[in-house]
């Protein structure tokens, strides 16, 4: 570092110097051009005046005369001497300064008169530098009849320039004093100290020592090497923990699943086959910011599972590109490299427009098919023009695939969720040698319910289409075989849990999703740090309380947001001694507020907490904190630790992550979860008290039970939910989801001839 700041110095020293000098060079150029033009002007001036009175003076033929006009000239500023000559160049009066027997002035006399001009010249006389003015002197008749010679000294112009020359060197040196200093500040205050803590947390990070990052504006001024750096240092203490946890698995003689294991076990059941992956939220967002284009990761659970995988396969995830910056960043094949920070594979972005989107997520799948597979009492919505988006965006996204598959062999694709339950047909019509899975995230409602759609049978044939269909639980698949069974001509083997349609056979089974787990140890003071993240927290909101109760969702309709709120008010009426102490936070991220029952919803919730707030609240305490906004994983965390109680209510859920993460988070064993039986988390975690949402009063006194459990029954419960998410968990998911895909009996059907139609399915209005 010392010697980079000495290096650099010397640099700018040099520099600056070099920099300085060649223009002070120029201007005193300019400034010896001006004495030397001042010295001629001057020169001419007093040769006229001298000539003028010399021609007078021979006209006259007064010798007296041409004396004492040479001594009255003679005493001007730097004039070595005057004479006056006859046309012979015979000296008729000069001054003692000067010999016009030199030969350089003779010469310069000889031609005035001969030529009849004046000669102007700088030259030397006996090493020293002149001035000479050489000039004709005419007699009345215009004849020459001889000349003056005029000899400044020019030697004070050099010594001009030289004392110039000086204060150049002085102001340089200043110049340069200056500036190294104020350089070897800057360096010392922004480089040397950031780099400083940089390399200390670097090493740090090498030695596995606790290692907390420099703050980010030390990153600022290494912004290009930081973005090389970080990133690195950040995998190193990632690989470093997953190498521990692996060894500490190896240890315990566990076989968990972790990224590295998934991307090991994907690696080896795909072989030599390419992944694609399709949903229709990305994993990277780039939008415009005022200080440029800034990429974010939404939150999702489906990007923790999904990444790895494709990071070990090379492979590529095909979905909406929805961020204002998202064409920018795209080659002109719409793809991109990410992750932005270690680029492992490629996000392939498809286009929609405003009316497709409304169509065909607002309006299809948002307010027909989710509503349609979530028993919650609301209405499903179907318009044949958003139907006519939801089949043409899911083509869209058939031919990004085709493109992106082509000339791959044994390609997997696995499509996510209830956007695109007509992507597996089409695709398969167009590529049969692919692998193809689709992941339904919500639930699957009965037969009964599911035939309201009016296109129930294209749906069915479209999700048919694909080899494997993916449920969170057995009851989903039991559904979907019974609705198949129902609706299409088919063949239904409940045995092996498949269907077989047109020669074509789809294994429907379950593989209920989770969350990351972060394996840390029970810490023995964890208890003591959840109480003081809930006091912080609380006074944070302004709130004093000494029970706190968490609920954390998208505020949709099929949540139970309303049914929880009355719990509380209920828990409240039947346990007075806790009012003045309960306090219930929901976390509630506005969603889909383009739809109308979403914006109504939302004022219902709003509604609702004001009403129980005025009926209970007094002082600092209220029994409703409604935080109506997406907060960031760590934001969620720190209520997830804090809480006595998690209360997840859904009307109707395919799994429900918070139940899992809040689980996941409480590494101290504290803390007891509230879940409703419609979910299919409630298959997973027995441990929990499992509530009916709709019966409010029982939902209340799970909350009395959960207050007043004793806490060796709550460490347990927890213990073995732990175990469960533990053992169980996203990378359990993806693993078993991929696994099983690619270990299907597979019949390599023959590509299409290209006359056959890539799509059988149609558009109708209705059955
Ligand atoms: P969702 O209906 O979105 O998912 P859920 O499983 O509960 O429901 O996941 C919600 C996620 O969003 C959780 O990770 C939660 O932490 C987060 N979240 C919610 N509100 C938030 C807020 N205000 N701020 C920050 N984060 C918030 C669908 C299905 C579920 C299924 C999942 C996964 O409806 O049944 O479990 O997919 O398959």
């Amino acid at each position: 570092m010392r010697i980079l700041s000495w290096r650099l110095i010397l640099a700018l020293i040099v520099g600056v110097s070099l920099v300085s000098i060649a223009s002070s060079w120029y201007e005193i150029q300019a400034q010896k051009e001006a004495l030397r033009r001042d010295l001629d002007y001057k020169s001419a001036t007093l040769g006229e005046s001298l000539a003028g009175t010399a021609e007078l003076c021979l006209e006259t033929q007064n010798p007296t005369c041409l004396e004492q006009m040479v001594s009255r000239f003679s005493n001007r500023e730097h004039l070595i001497g005057v004479g006056v000559y006859g046309d012979d160049q015979s000296a008729l009066v000069s001054t003692p300064g000067i010999n016009a027997s030199n030969a350089g002035l003779s010469a310069l006399l000889k031609s005035s008169i001969q030529d009849d001009r004046i000669i102007s010249t700088f030259t030397h006389l006996r090493f020293r530098r002149i001035h000479v003015l050489a000039a004709p002197l005419h007699a009345g008749n215009g004849d020459v009849e001889g000349g003056i010679l005029v000899v400044h000294d020019a030697g004070y112009i050099r010594t001009e320039i030289l004392r110039i020359w000086a204060r150049v060197f002085i102001r340089v040196a200043a110049q340069v004093l200056v500036i190294a200093a104020i350089t070897l500040i800057i360096l010392r205050w922004s480089l040397s100290g950031p780099v400083s803590r940089v390399a200390v947390w670097m090493r740090a990070l090498r030695t596995g020592q606790h290692a907390v990052r420099p703050p980010s504006t030390d990153f600022d001024f290494l912004s290009t090497l930081a973005r090389e750096v970080a990133p690195l240092a950040e995998s190193m203490q990632k690989a470093r923990a997953a190498a521990e946890i692996e060894a500490g698995l190896r240890n315990a003689n566990e076989s968990l699943w972790t990224a590295e294991r998934l991307a090991d076990h994907v690696r080896n059941r795909l072989g030599d086959s390419n992944l694609f992956v399709v949903s229709n939220r990305e994993p990277y967002i780039h939008s415009f910011r005022d200080n440029g284009i800034v990429v974010d990761v939404p939150a999702s659970g489906l990007v923790t599972a999904i990444e790895p995988i494709l990071c070990a396969c090379n492979g590529t995830w095909v979905a909406h590109g929805s961020g204002d910056a998202d064409a920018e960043v795209v080659d002109n094949r719409d793809r991109i490299k990410v992750p932005p920070d270690d680029p492992r594979y490629t996000l392939r972005r498809v286009w929609l427009s405003r009316e497709q989107e409304e169509g065909y997520y607002y309006g299809f799948a948002n307010e027909g098919l989710w509503p349609l597979c979530h028993i919650a009492h609301t209405r499903p919505i179907f318009r044949a023009s958003d139907w006519e988006h939801y089949y043409n965006v899911n083509l869209k996204f058939a031919d990004a695939l085709v493109q992106e598959i082509a000339g791959q062999d044994n390609p997997v694709v696995l499509i996510q969720d209830y956007h695109f339950a007509l992507l597996p047909r089409m695709l398969k019509e167009r590529v049969p040698h692919a692998r193809v899975a689709i992941f339904w995230h919500i639930p699957w409602p009965t037969p009964e319910s599911f035939e309201i759609c009016p296109w129930q049978r294209e749906l069915l044939d479209g999700l048919l289409g694909a080899d494997l269909i993916g449920f969170h639980v057995r009851s989903h698949c039991n559904n979907f075989l019974n609705t198949v069974d129902r609706i299409l001509e088919s063949r239904v083997d409940w045995e092996h849990f498949s269907v077989k349609r047109n020669d074509h056979l789809t294994s429907v089974l379950p593989f209920p999703i989770s969350v990351e787990f972060v394996n840390g140890a029970v810490a023995s003071n964890a208890s003591e740090a959840s109480g003081e993240e809930r006091g912080a927290l609380l006074a944070e909101l302004g709130i004093e309380a000494t029970y706190v109760g968490i609920g954390v969702d998208r505020v949709d309709y099929t949540k139970g947001i309303l049914e929880r709120f009355q719990a509380v008010e209920s828990f409240l009426e039947n346990n007075p001694t806790y009012q003045g102490k309960f306090t219930f936070i929901q976390i509630g991220a506005p969603t889909r507020s383009r739809i109308k029952r979403y914006a109504e919803f939302q004022s219902e919730v709003e509604a609702e907490a004001n009403r129980i707030n005025a009926r209970f609240k007094r002082g600092k305490w209220k029994p409703i904190v409604f935080l109506n906004r997406q907060h960031n994983r760590h934001e969620v965390e720190r209520f997830y630790r804090a809480a006595h109680v998690c209360m997840v209510t859904s009307l109707h859920d395919g799994m429900n992550l918070v139940a899992k993460e809040f689980v996941a988070a409480r590494d101290d064993e504290r803390g007891v979860l509230i879940l409703s039986r419609f979910t299919g988390a409630a298959r997973d975690l027995h441990d929990a008290i499992v509530v009916n949402p709709y019966d409010v009063r029982a939902t209340g006194d799970a909350i009395a039970q959960a207050l007043k459990m004793n806490i060796n029954e709550m460490a347990d419960r927890m213990q073995r939910m732990r175990r469960s998410v533990k053992e169980r968990n996203i990378y359990w998911w993806a693993g078993t989801l991929i696994g099983a895909l690619c270990e299907l009996r597979f019949e390599r059907r023959a590509e299409p001839r290209s006359s056959e139609q890539p799509m059988s399915v149609e558009i109708s209005s209705g059955p």
